[in-house]
């Protein structure tokens, strides 16, 4: 009886032409020397024993135990067998750590997220928290608070997982996501000059953090953002338990069902303010910056990792009397993901790279300019070709894309969350706006353009000249708008993907 040979990984990091080509031109060679071995266990471990155990784990889900068996409300949450692995090794390899400790200066944030890049669709969404942990470390180091730096960053940066702490990013509530100045949550200062939160919040990643940085309203404040103030809170005590407040549920959702997501319900968390106490959406602007950066470094990932299983796929799947790999409409469709992925994957990285040298004040004016108007344009873009992508990657297995058994649904549907979470399309392509009004418009994006066009290859001209004509487009249509505020809104979307 024919049996159909299962797509196989080996080490990721050997397998990906694309990132090891990028590493050798944007790395210097020392450094590249020195990081790979590195790079190298990390893609063995992907490939090997972590794929293994999300397939073989595929069905747990994470499970909320909201009271003892003698009555105590304890709200645990016992996590998947992926989740226990990821979180040690996650340390090991200083995902977060690897940014802040900045070893190779303006690269290590290229460092760090090369290791993102080849731990993330091998560890169930685990990069969620390290995500906002990252996140938490850059908000608290911008905002000044020596108290709380001092306080956190060993814990968030730790490279020993017995004091390695993860932070969650409490922002949504009922009355928006998007919209976050509508929030309802209060802080309410005590006589003693605490303040306690008392709220509800709606959606909570990665609820056995151990701290969040948290929006709240203090007592008498305004509407809107400016009223919001940013807070500070550890979640739990020594025993564990809650600090005022209790997990309500679970999500039932599409998919990062190994992640905890949580309804929170805040009944006197003690809370600390970060910066002030007016402001809270600008506060928090870093680590949106640094999640978002995050999430398409996580799409241009989790392509790669469907486009190297149907491309293994390919080889070992017969029709019509020879592999599909054979098939030039397949591998014009396999040609076709390809490209998608080097796009999103040179996107991703591009931020990356001037995130590192704005972090460690290598960068110039334009490039600061640069890496505000590509962070949410990178976002919003890789998150749909996520989508789009592990769709055609799903139908280049056939029927079996579809079944669950072999691993590969799972793909698609947490592939879906990357364009709703930190910020919807829409919401980034108007970031965009309000990044352009932020550094006074496309300048910086052409002056940056005119430096890649001096070393241009002859093949690359036409398309040189095709993308000169977008940006003149673009400066047109921004002059054309500009009296037009609401044509500028309906038609942001349409813009920020071009
Ligand atoms: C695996 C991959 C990793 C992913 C991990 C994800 C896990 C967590 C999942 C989550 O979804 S967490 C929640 C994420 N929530 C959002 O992303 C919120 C989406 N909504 C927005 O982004 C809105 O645009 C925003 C809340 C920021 C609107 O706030 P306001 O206060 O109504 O608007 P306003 O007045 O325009 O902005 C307030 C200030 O922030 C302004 O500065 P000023 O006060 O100085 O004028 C803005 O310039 C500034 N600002 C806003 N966005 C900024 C920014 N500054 C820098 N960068 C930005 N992106
Ligand atoms: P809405 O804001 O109601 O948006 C609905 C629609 O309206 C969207 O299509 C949106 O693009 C559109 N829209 C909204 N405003 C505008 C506008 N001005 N112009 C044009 N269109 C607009 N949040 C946290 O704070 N912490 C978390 O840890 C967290 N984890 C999450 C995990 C998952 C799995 C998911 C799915 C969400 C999580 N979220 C979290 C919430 C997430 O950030 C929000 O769901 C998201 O920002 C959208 O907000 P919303 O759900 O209120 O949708």
């Amino acid at each position: 009886m024919f049996v159909q040979e299962p797509p196989r990984l080996d080490n990721t990091y050997e397998a990906d032409s694309l990132l090891r080509g990028y590493l050798a031109r944007a790395l210097p060679a020392e450094v590249l020397r020195e990081i790979e071995p590195e790079l190298q266990e990390l893609g063995t471990l992907a490939g090997g024993p972590l794929y293994h155990l999300q397939l073989e784990d595929r069905t747990s889900e994470p499970v909320h135990i909201p009271w003892s068996a003698w009555g105590e409300r304890i709200d645990e949450i016992r996590l998947t067998r992926v989740w226990q692995e990821a979180e040690p090794l996650a340390v090991r390899f200083g995902l977060v750590a690897t940014a802040y400790e900045q070893r190779y200066g303006a690269f290590s944030r290229i460092h760090q997220f090369a290791k993102v890049y080849l731990f993330a669709p091998s560890t169930d969404i685990y990069a969620c928290p390290l995500a906002m942990t990252d996140g938490a470390a850059r908000t608290l180091l911008d905002s000044g608070n020596r108290r709380l730096i001092e306080r956190a960053l060993p814990h968030l940066t730790s490279r020993n997982p017995a004091t390695f702490w993860t932070s969650g990013q409490w922002m949504t509530e009922l009355t928006g996501g998007s919209d976050v100045g509508s929030s309802q949550t209060v802080a309410r200062p005590e006589p003693d000059g605490t303040w306690h939160l008392y709220g509800r919040k709606w959606f909570v990643s990665a609820i056995t953090s151990q701290m969040a940085l948290i929006l709240a309203r203090p007592e008498g404040n305004p509407p809107g953002g400016r009223g919001l103030a940013l807070f500070y809170a550890e979640l739990r005590d020594e025993r564990g338990r809650p600090r005022g407040f209790q997990i309500l549920r679970l999500k039932d959702k599409l998919g990062t069902r190994k992640l905890p997501t949580a309804e929170v319900l805040l009944e006197g968390l003690p809370a600390e303010p970060v910066a002030g106490l007016t402001h809270g959406t600008r506060t928090i602007a870093p680590m949106l910056n640094v999640t978002r950066t995050w999430n398409a470094i996580t799409a241009a990932a989790l392509m790669r990792r469907g486009l190297l299983l149907a491309r293994d796929y390919a080889r070992r799947r017969v029709a019509f009397g020879r592999p599909l790999a054979e098939h030039p409409l397949h591998l014009d469709t396999l040609a076709g993901l390809q490209a998608e992925t080097a796009a999103a994957f040179h996107l991703a990285f591009c931020v990356a790279e001037l995130m590192g040298r704005v972090e460690t004040d290598e960068a110039s004016d334009d490039e600061r300019a640069l890496l505000r108007l590509l962070t949410p344009v990178a976002k919003l873009t890789t998150a749909r070709q996520a989508v789009a992508v592990l769709s055609e990657v799903l139908e280049a297995f056939g029927g079996a894309g579809y079944v669950e058994d072999t691993g590969l649904p799972v793909l698609l549907r947490d592939a879906q969350v990357l364009p709703i979470w930190e910020g919807t399309t829409n919401v980034l392509a108007l970031d965009v706006l309000r990044a352009l009004e932020d550094i006074g418009g496309l300048q910086p994006l052409h002056k940056a353009f005119d430096v890649w066009l001096q070393d241009v290859p002859e093949s690359l001209v036409p398309l040189a000249r095709e993308a000169r004509a977008a940006l003149q487009a673009a400066d047109a249509w921004l002059t054309e708008t500009a009296a037009d505020p609401e044509r500028l809104q309906a038609d942001a979307r349409r813009f920020a993907l071009t």
